[in-house]
């Protein structure tokens, strides 16, 4: 039998800094996973107090209550509920008790039917903060080592097969670096490396990369996509495009693959899908097509032609340097049109360009039949309206100052101006620079003609 082109993990984890997905969110976004193919959710968001900071401490009743209906969630969907836990920031490595703790917390999850565990050595310093620890380890990756191997014996022994995945501090670059090989060399193989390629949010994760990994740490990477989390700087960014350059034999070199996902959950779902399209068929995946479905199956059919005139403005990440490629090739073609040929019809058709523009804002706007989906976006569609309406009355200034009505010119230059305003009011990326280019050029004619 041969074997099936696909990745054994495929996870989303919910892992962002920012404010964490709700009880409800979670339930329909592990029912969300389980109908597109998922097979894991793994729980980590940087803000729960209690996988972080308070480490040692057990899970609020309540709190503990909710994880419990995650796991049956997740069970019912077919998806494994990782547990995951980040005690880099005040862990003791040498420290038995510490260790213990540690277990505490596992077991305890372990009880309530989960057997996939995560240690998260992410985002803490390079170096030992522990006068013991630095007496006993020669440096951080001989105490993570000893860390995880001592709860990796102890998981061993409870009843059920258990599964264990760390990450490492350092968690991006070739795998050749020494803590990372240290950590690959020193523990089994069944125990998987989160890896986020080469970089911490990588353009590209290429089968070369993965097989390099490999072959300094022993390992089979398991992929860390940060695609499409918008957390920390890229937090004026939506992403919501569609997942790109993800080489399509990534399933055979590495354990998984798992998406973070964004605080904004229903938006996560467009580049999930697209993402779940690449994971079920990664050498049929065609970015655009995967969009476009994904587009229709959340946005809903009667918005999903408005939608995507709007993402096609915001989908510029760093998977994908290109913004509002739609609205540039038309910029290009009015200004081509209007000096070379019928300056009359290139002012109709970019007037008609931007009415189009602010009626799919409004419609979003009004009332979109995804509700959830419209108030995550709210920001991003307003400045998209904001910005329909600065390439309106531009339009305007230029039909009305060629033929030299002066004070309707006037009128649409103010107008310019405050719309203007309150887009560059809004901090969200929208359209990139292609509207301020714009803007720039009309403005430059204007000063030459007064
Ligand atoms: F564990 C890692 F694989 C990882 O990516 N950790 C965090 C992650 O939780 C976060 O959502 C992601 C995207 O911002 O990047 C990592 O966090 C960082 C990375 C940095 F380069 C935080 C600060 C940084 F400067």
């Amino acid at each position: 039998m041969s074997e099936v082109a696909r990745f054994a993990v495929r996870g989303v984890i919910e892992g962002f800094y920012g404010t964490p997905w709700t009880h409800a969110e979670r339930l329909d976004m592990i029912n969300f996973l389980g109908r597109h193919e998922y097979n894991a959710y793994f729980y980590s968001p940087k803000d729960d107090l209690y996988l972080r900071e308070k480490w040692m401490d057990q899970h609020p009743d309540r709190a503990m209550r909710e994880i419990q209906e995650l796991i049956e969630a997740s069970r019912k969907s077919g998806l494994q509920f990782v547990y995951c836990l980040s005690p880099g920031l005040s862990m003791e490595y040498a420290s038995e008790s510490h260790i213990e703790r540690l277990l505490v917390k596992y077991r305890a999850m372990y009880d309530r039917g989960v057997r996939f565990f995560s240690v998260l050595f992410d985002d803490i310093p390079m170096h030992l903060l522990f006068p013991a620890d630095v007496q006993r380890f020669a440096h951080l990756a001989a105490a993570h080592v000893h860390t995880v191997l001592r709860v990796w014996e102890e998981m061993s022994r409870w009843d059920g097969e258990v599964r264990l995945v760390v990450c490492p501090t350092q968690y991006n670059g070739l795998g050749k670096e020494p803590y990372i090989q240290h950590l690959g060399r020193h523990l089994p193989k069944e125990i998987d490396l989160f890896w986020t390629g080469r970089f911490v949010c990588s353009p590209f994760l290429t089968d070369g990369d993965a097989k390099r990994f490999r072959e300094h740490t022993g390992h089979k990477p398991l992929y860390w996509d940060n695609y499409p989390v918008n957390d920390l700087a890229m937090a004026n960014e939506l992403h919501i495009g569609p997942l790109r350059h993800r080489d399509p034999d990534l399933w055979s070199h590495s354990a998984g693959y798992v998406a973070n996902a964004m605080s904004r959950p229903e938006c996560s779902k467009i580049p999930l899908i697209t993402t779940a399209a690449y994971l079920r068929d990664p050498l049929g995946y065609d970015p655009q097509t995967a969009w476009e479905a994904a587009v229709k199956e959340v946005a809903g059919p009667e918005d999903a032609e408005a939608f995507m005139r709007f993402a096609d403005n915001v989908q510029s990440s760093f998977l994908n340097e290109v913004e509002s490629p739609r609205m540039m090739e038309a910029l290009l073609a009015f200004r081509f049109q209007f000096l070379q040929g019928d300056a009359r019809l290139a002012v109709q058709q970019l007037q008609g360009l931007f009415l189009e523009m602010e009626q799919s804002a409004e419609q979003l706007l009004r009332g979109m039949s995804n509700q959830k989906l419209a108030q995550e976006c709210r920001p991003w569609l307003e400045k998209y309206h904001h910005w329909a309406k600065v390439g309106w009355s531009a339009v305007g200034l230029v039909e009305a100052g060629t033929n030299g009505r002066l004070t309707q010119a006037a009128y649409y230059l103010l107008k310019m101006k405050q719309w203007l305003k309150r887009a560059e009011k809004l901090p969200q990326k929208v359209c990139g620079q292609v509207m301020n280019l714009f803007v720039e050029a009309v403005l430059q004619e204007v000063r030459k003609t007064t």
